[in-house]
């Protein structure tokens, strides 16, 4: 058996996808997910002219190998668009793996090490009152823990938050907590970090209090914050014991939680939006994080992810993989499978794709009392219609950017 052919199939349902898949001279296919929020078509590119040529003919069984050759051979390493395309084709041959010798992925992987994968999910609210709804819905739909994003008094449109046309000055009202927005040019929000520092600390006594001290509560910094801001709303947020903080200040700088590290205990998350374990590498050895926020789809795949998270759990550090809207049903399938079977597994972010998603994209997962698990397909376990792909093609979709009031760049 060799790969006979490779195909890009770029689909826009619910929002932009990138999918990857190889078929090989038996008729057997693998998807992978290729998806980098707001510079799809980068990614596409990357995989039409430079990957897809160099896929025909080669062992589909050999994934290290294959990972090795896209890696190396490449000469130009790591950063966001290599390594979405490298993971995509990584995933897609794990996939084939799988339905040839009839196994789920997790079981190519050592098998299972739980029952099902702890999620959380995003509630948020501008005010308190509609916070709290949120809360209350995610615990109707059975997550045991759950992020909680707010509005910050004087600031109109707020990372997490689901905005409305009134809030942005007309502009297109934003999916729910989808970030990326469709239109030819992105648009901006206002930020201010000090009102933020604030407002926050009160948001979560709230909860708190209304809900208890034993929910898992989790909060999305989104890199927004400088080493000593990060480190004093760490510690403002001691007292409402957090399941994690996540990406508290920009970590290209791994250094700088050591500063944050020396004044809180408030668990620390990072890395959505790293792409190698040489991102990783300070913070995992000096423990300067709790948790690994990589996702199969931008960490270059199942077989650099599992590296990075056996790494990490010789420093008894968790897995907590990226799971927005924005990694497709095949990423977030590799990721289940992924987390099922690794011992250090710590929880799963699990944002429900779209209906119209869901019809291209037909996935085994289930997500069910809490948990999610990837199924016993052979595979991922992830089919895409490409009929029902093609009714929606790609719109160009940016994600927003900050600017401080003064007018200075600030992080999204
Ligand atoms: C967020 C993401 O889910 C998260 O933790 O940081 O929603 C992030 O904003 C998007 O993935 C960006 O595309
Ligand atoms: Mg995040």
């Amino acid at each position: 058996m060799i790969i006979d052919r490779a195909e890009v199939i770029v689909t826009s349902p619910d929002r932009n996808f990138v999918t990857l898949k190889i078929t090989t001279s038996d008729g057997v296919t693998g998807l992978g997910d290729a998806t980098l929020n707001g510079r799809e078509l980068a990614v596409v590119a990357y995989l039409r002219e430079h990957v897809v040529p160099l896929l025909a003919g080669r062992d589909p069984h050999r994934i290290e190998d294959a990972w090795q050759f896209l890696y190396r051979s490449a000469y130009w390493r790591r950063g966001p668009v290599t390594m979405a395309a490298i993971a995509a084709v990584d995933m897609a041959l794990w996939d084939i793996k799988g339905k040839v010798t009839g196994l789920p992925v997790y079981q190519l992987l050592g098998g299972a090490s739980r029952e099902g994968l702890l999620a959380y999910g995003h509630a948020s609210g501008k005010e308190l009152p509609e916070l709290f709804d949120s809360v209350r819905e995610h615990l109707a739909d059975g997550y045991r823990a759950i992020r909680i994003q707010s509005g910050v008094p004087g600031l109109k449109a707020i990372y997490g938050i689901a905005s409305q046309a009134s809030d942005t000055g007309g502009g297109e009202a934003r999916y729910d907590h989808e970030p990326a927005r469709r239109g030819e040019l992105p648009v901006q929000e206002d930020w201010d970090t000090r009102a933020y520092l604030r407002h926050l600390p009160g948001v979560f006594e709230a909860v708190r209090h209304e809900f208890g001290p034993e929910l898992p509560l989790l909060h999305d910094g989104h890199h927004r914050m400088t080493p000593i801001q990060a480190a004093k709303l760490g510690k403002d947020l001691e007292p409402f014991d957090l399941f994690w903080l996540e990406d508290c200040t920009p970590a290209e700088n791994q250094e700088a939680l050591r500063l944050v590290r020396q004044h809180t205990t408030t668990p620390l998350a990072i890395g959505e939006i790293f792409n190698t374990v040489w991102d990783f590498q300070d913070l995992i050895r000096e423990q300067l994080i709790d948790y690994v926020r990589g996702a199969v789809t931008h960490m270059g795949g199942i077989t650099p992810l599992k590296k990075t998270i056996d790494y990490a759990a010789q420093y008894q550090i968790k897995s907590g993989f990226h799971g927005p809207t924005d990694i497709s049903p095949v990423g977030m399938a590799a990721q289940a499978h992924l987390g099922l079977a690794i011992h250090n597994f710590g929880i799963q972010e699990y944002m429900p794709h779209g209906e119209k998603t869901n019809q291209v994209f037909e996935q085994s997962f289930t997500w069910q009392d809490g948990l999610l698990h990837p199924g016993d397909q052979p595979g991922l376990g992830v089919t895409l219609d490409t009929d029902e792909a093609g009714r929606y093609p790609y719109e160009r979709a940016y994600l927003p950017y900050n600017r401080l009031a003064d007018g200075t760049m600030h992080d999204w």
